[in-house]
């Protein structure tokens, strides 16, 4: 990518990435923060408050990418920062029982019905491993079903047609899963329950669990489609398998409840991250006392951390979770700003006459190059990347980031206003054309 991208300097950034190639692979921590989807070097970021980032070199963006989303107060919010100072003063991590951690699992309880207990991990990918044995260990059975497109962090078993950075990188799956591991794994189109039901007939007592994003965020945001939910509800409990919502990205998302809470289904295990953990790095998995109590030490099944319940992580957690709670329009705002983007860009793609679809659930949406939203990954992978590339390129350049993928949520915040929002709107309807131009 040229140093300069639309007037701004980028060098800082591209000397940091020069070097950060040397000593990261792909000079990043995770592939999905790398740009091999849109080109160029990823923009390093400096630092962020409420909507807006500034990276290496001082240039300022209205944030989307929202660090994949955790962020929904925003960037560097004064109750988060204020807890995380306070909670490092008293001690980092202590090896031991915290009330943080204790307060925090209690605030979950009670948010959300269908969770009686909860065990925290240090990210979504450990939430999901975890819960995963747990319902293997309950139900004696070794057989997962997933949907293409959906993305459950980056375990053995689950890395098979994934979404998110698999997806944008073009690996069903990926080297260094045994075999054995990724025949555990059964796959299905996502909103497409007889798929599933084919499976339980063809695999009878062997599916210990069906694991879900009850909005799909990893192909890009594509909402369930009605009795989907509730179909895969049903199944579960004719076959006797237990039914996982993903909730990494909806938990405190969708709405207070999630989206177990928004349409009404109630999974046996829920998995979280993100949100819950404001920025830092929390994972959670829970469910009914019967399953939860079957994990060390109460029951049998095994699983441990470090850092796990890490005062910090939780102080963080517990202070964005208790602002979103006491702004009892915190919801209804981030549907307003969600649904004001949705149609401003939603507008500007009909101007432009540029085959642009909008999905969206709350405050997570996503733009995508193909005519309509898709309704599962086979119609989102049609998107035309090469143009969402050019979109993203061309948004940058306007002071507006996206996450760098088609196959990710964008994500707003309480932070993000109505001003932002028309500006960002002003910037995609000058970015369709430029996306839409082969030159
Ligand atoms: P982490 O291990 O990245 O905390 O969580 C894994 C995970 C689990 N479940 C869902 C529904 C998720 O979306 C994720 C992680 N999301 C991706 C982006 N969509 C993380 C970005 C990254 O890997 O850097």
């Amino acid at each position: 990518m040229s140093a300069e991208a639309g007037g701004r300097s980028l060098e800082r950034s591209r000397a940091l990435m020069q070097r950060a190639r040397a000593v990261l692979p792909g000079g990043v921590n995770s592939p999905a923060r790398a740009y091999r989807a849109v080109g160029g070097d990823p923009v390093v970021l400096d630092r962020g408050a409420g909507a807006i980032v500034t990276d290496a070199d001082g240039n300022e963006y209205i944030d989307y990418l929202g660090s994949f989303g955790p962020l929904i107060l925003g960037h560097a919010h004064p109750s988060v920062v204020e807890a995380v100072g306070q909670a490092a003063a008293r001690g980092t991590s202590f090896g031991a029982p915290t009330e943080a951690e204790l307060e925090l699992a209690e605030l979950i309880v009670e948010a959300l019905p269908s969770v009686e207990m909860v065990r925290f991990v240090n990210s979504g990918t450990e939430a999901v491993m975890s819960a995963l044995r747990l319902a293997r260990a309950a139900t004696g059975r070794d057989l997962i079903v997933k949907f293409e497109g959906g993305y459950h962090g980056h375990s053995d078993g689950l890395l098979a047609a994934a979404g998110s950075g698999v997806a944008t990188l073009g690996l069903p799956d990926s080297p260094g899963v045994p075999a054995a591991f990724a025949a555990q794994t059964l796959l299905a189109p996502y909103n497409d329950a007889s798929v599933v039901e084919a499976i339980f007939e063809a695999h009878p007592d062997a599916v210990a669990a069906v694991i879900v994003e009850p909005v799909a965020g990893n192909m890009g945001v594509v909402p369930p489609r009605a009795g989907f939910l509730e179909g895969l509800r049903s199944l579960c409990d004719a076959h006797g398998a237990l039914l996982v919502f993903d909730e990494v990205i909806t938990g405190f998302r969708v709405g207070w409840s999630g989206a177990q809470g928004r349409y009404g289904v109630r999974p046996d295990l829920t998995t979280l991250g993100k949100v819950i953990g404001g920025g830092l790095p929390v994972g959670a998995y829970g469910g009914p006392r019967e399953l939860l109590e079957q994990m060390a030490p109460a029951g049998g099944v095994y699983q441990a951390g470090t850092l796990s319940g890490n005062p910090l992580a939780t102080a963080a957690g517990l202070a964005t979770l208790r602002t979103v709670q006491q702004d009892e329009a915190a919801y209804a705002r981030l549907e307003a700003l969600g649904a004001q983007l949705e149609d401003g860009v939603a507008e500007a793609a009909r101007a432009s006459g540029v085959p642009f679809a909008v999905a969206r659930v709350g405050s997570a949406l996503t733009g995508f190059f193909r005519p309509e939203a898709p309704r599962d990954y086979a119609e989102a992978a049609e998107s035309d990347t090469e143009r969402f590339a050019r979109f993203h390129r061309a948004l940058l350049d306007r002071g507006v980031m996206l996450p760098p993928s088609q196959f990710e949520a964008w994500f707003v915040s309480l932070a993000h206003d109505e001003a932002l929002i028309e500006r960002t709107v002003e910037a995609v309807a000058a970015a369709l054309p430029e996306a839409a131009s082969e030159a």
